[in-house]
């Protein structure tokens, strides 16, 4: 009965429909290019707003990673920033192997690897080096990375997925020059979430792992991105 009662509101509907249609009939086929068009924007607008709510909330969803490590993809993003990186610096063509392994040559700034010239302080450090050898493939051969964003100060240089300056630490020591020890802790650190730096940079926590003495901890980094780029990553 409720079936009956239904289809035969449905037919009376249709039958209003229609009977408005018949009435309109000669109004409707003079606006029928309008009212498509009008369609079309309705359809456009809907399109906009859709995206405009999806955008937003697709930096909240959290992918798998290879490890099973639920990462969100500004995450994701990051981590392949810091590998770009890490191959830039301790890669076979990188400026590790191109400056030589001469420890005090090496970037002190993150965007000292955009430079197509050789960065102020290699005049002092290693002069020979300034210029590249490509028979034997030494000197800087800059830029090793391209910018993918500005710093505060506006200058180009390489950023996190949150847009913020990623930050090279190697003068442990804050001597203005790099010794071998420092180098072999050199690292990339990505302010994370929440924008701060919290990895140290001093010399009480340079070194990552077990049965190191004033080893650098991972309750140490707050929620930094942390990439070394010659030690293995063995903060607990
Ligand atoms: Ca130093
Ligand atoms: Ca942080």
């Amino acid at each position: 009965m409720v079936y009956n009662s239904t289809h035969k509101n449905q037919q009376t509907s249709q039958t209003t429909s229609i009977k408005v249609c018949q009435n309109r009939g000669s109004l409707r086929c003079l606006n029928q290019r309008g009212l498509t068009l009008l369609e079309l924007l309705v359809v456009l607008v809907i399109l906009i707003a859709t995206a405009l709510i999806i955008f937003p909330t697709f930096n909240n969803i959290d992918i798998v990673s290879p490890t099973g490590e639920a990462n969100s993809p500004v995450e994701i993003a990051t981590q392949a920033t810091l590998n770009t990186v890490r191959e830039a610096m301790a890669g076979e063509d990188g400026v590790i192997e191109s400056l030589s392994h001469k420890t005090n040559a090496l970037p002190r700034e993150i965007n000292d690897l955009l430079k197509e010239d050789a960065p102020a302080h290699m005049e002092e450090a290693a002069p020979e080096l300034k210029t590249y050898d490509p028979v034997n493939k030494i000197g800087w051969r800059g830029p090793y990375v391209h910018a993918t964003g500005r710093n505060e100060t506006g200058e180009p240089t390489i950023v996190d997925g949150w847009g913020n300056e990623l930050e090279l630490q190697v003068d442990f020591d804050q001597d203005g020059t790099i010794n071998q020890t420092e180098s072999k802790f050199i690292r990339v650190v990505s302010a994370g979430p929440n924008g701060e730096i919290e990895t140290p940079d001093d010399i009480a926590n340079m070194k990552p792992g077990e049965n190191e003495v004033n080893e650098l901890t991972l309750s140490e980094c707050g929620d930094d991105l942390v990439m070394f780029l010659r030690y293995p990553d063995n903060r607990k």
